[in-house]
């Protein structure tokens, strides 16, 4: 018999490094505001808000720490040496880019720190989680160590679940995570299916590619991801992304489509083979009936798509049918809010839309969806796991008075090599690590 099950979202704390490097190519809001001035503190406030009102809804909401930025180690391994001031002033002057790639509060998107597979669908019967390699950037590649600490730290007890290190960083197995990868399910705690979203198949230099933009995400990653988590082929999906949309700057499906439960919303230009995928879903889909909701492009044109990340929503369920979490960019197009008046008016899955202010973070091409983790947990899984990261009305003033007190209210790319700022972010974090009740995860408190 099926457990009782939730799915958890775990959002990524904005660190107090966010800047705007225009570090990821293939990313259109990225590219577009390299170099503007950030404000760390705003951008850590929207997040916890959203994830506030989230918890106040009643949804399981916790939160992930950010991490250590600049971080010396990596500036160490490229040749910088010296005290830790001196590799961050050795850095800054020789090589800016090599310093804002170290300090890229690129963890926030939680959507990008991990697989995970709910038990339901594991051959151990345990929820199984690995980390992104993230390897198509430099700035992400380095993420995965610490979040798998974290994770660990969160997700400790080996009974109810098993880790995984990341896979092989090179482009070959290029790995985003979750970004690439929905499940649909009847109820949670049911097997589900999971569907792999890919933008390329490494191996064939024949298959169809993007000819633009990279294509992060390999088949033979996800296929990988899939063999470690144990999961069943009869329950397993795998899709190629079709390539001119990643040429629109769909870097992630999660810009594209989002899934819950039965429900697959998706842009008619996301997959490469459309009907296929659709087919493959509904054979092995059990307990309940996919509902698709297709968006034509006459609906929402793509580069409308992208640049309100209209699927980088929450998808959510309700007592009163599904709520889509948007950012408030889908409010100022034209065709999206359009479109979103007409979806919770016809008789779909989706009933009701709610408005969420992520400016920040959507100014590095993060939206709602970018910035969550989902784990789904049975109630014993839910009690096994650590606690102190759950939203809860104290932690969230605790969270708040602690931004406040830590965080910048400008930082331009200049200031990444000021040493007051790594002091700050140690202090901060030193601190968080303390709040949140998960030991030392960070290099400096090892
Ligand atoms: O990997 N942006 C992130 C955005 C990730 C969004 N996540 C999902 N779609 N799930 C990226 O491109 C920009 C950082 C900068 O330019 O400063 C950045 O890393």
């Amino acid at each position: 018999m099926a457990k009782h099950a939730v799915e958890a979202n775990f959002d990524g704390l904005v660190g107090p490094t966010h800047n705007y490097a225009g570090l990821s190519w293939g990313n259109v809001a990225s590219k577009s505001n390299i170099r503007s001035v950030s404000n760390p503190k705003e951008a850590a406030l929207q997040g916890l808000a959203k994830m506030k009102r989230l918890a106040d809804r009643g949804f399981v909401q916790g939160v992930l720490p950010p991490h250590e930025r600049p971080h010396i180690p990596t500036l160490r391994a490229l040749g910088f040496t010296g005290s830790d001031r001196d590799v961050l002033s050795a850095a800054a002057k020789q090589s800016p880019s090599i310093l804002a790639a170290a300090s890229s509060a690129s963890t926030m998107w939680t959507a990008n720190a991990a697989t995970v597979s709910p038990s339901a669908d594991t051959s151990d019967h345990r929820v199984h989680f690995t980390p992104a390699n993230l390897s198509a950037k430099f700035h992400r590649s380095i993420e995965h160590v610490v979040t798998g600490r974290a994770l660990k730290s969160i997700f400790a007890d080996e009974a109810w679940f098993a880790h995984h290190p990341a896979l092989p960083s090179v482009g070959q197995f290029g790995d985003e995570g979750a970004a690439n990868h929905t499940r649909l399910c009847g109820g949670y705690g049911e097997p589900g299916v999971e569907l792999f979203v890919y933008g390329q198949i490494a191996f064939n230099e024949q298959a169809p590619a993007p000819k633009l933009y990279p294509a992060r995400q390999t088949l033979e990653a996800s296929q990988a991801i899939a063999r470690l988590h144990g999961l069943k082929d009869s329950h397993v999906v795998f899709a190629q992304q079709n390539p001119a949309a990643i040429d629109a700057g769909v870097f992630h499906n999660d810009v594209i489509a989002v899934g819950n439960g039965n429900a697959l919303f998706y842009h008619e230009l996301a997959f490469l083979d459309e009907e296929t995928v659709l087919a493959d879903i509904r054979s092995r889909l059990t307990g309940a009936k996919l509902e698709a909701v297709r968006v034509t492009s006459e609906q929402v044109p793509l580069e409308d798509a992208v640049a309100s990340y209209l699927f980088n929503s929450q998808l959510l369920n309700t007592p009163d049918g599904m709520m889509l979490a948007v950012p408030g960019e889908c409010r100022e197009i034209e065709s999206v809010s359009r479109y979103l008046d007409e979806l919770v008016s016809d008789s779909g899955p989706i009933t009701s839309v709610e408005v969420f202010d992520v400016k920040q973070s959507m100014r590095n091409g993060g939206g709602p969806a970018c910035l969550r983790l989902r784990v789904v947990l049975n109630d014993d899984e839910l009690k096994a796991m650590h606690h102190g990261v759950l939203l809860t009305d104290a932690l969230y003033e605790r969270l708040t008075t602690w931004v406040e007190a830590h965080y910048r209210e400008e930082l331009s790319q200049e200031d990444l090599g000021d040493p007051m700022l790594l002091d700050e972010v140690r202090k901060a974090l030193d601190e968080l690590t303390g709040i949140l009740g998960l030991g030392s995860i960070y290099d400096f408190q090892l």
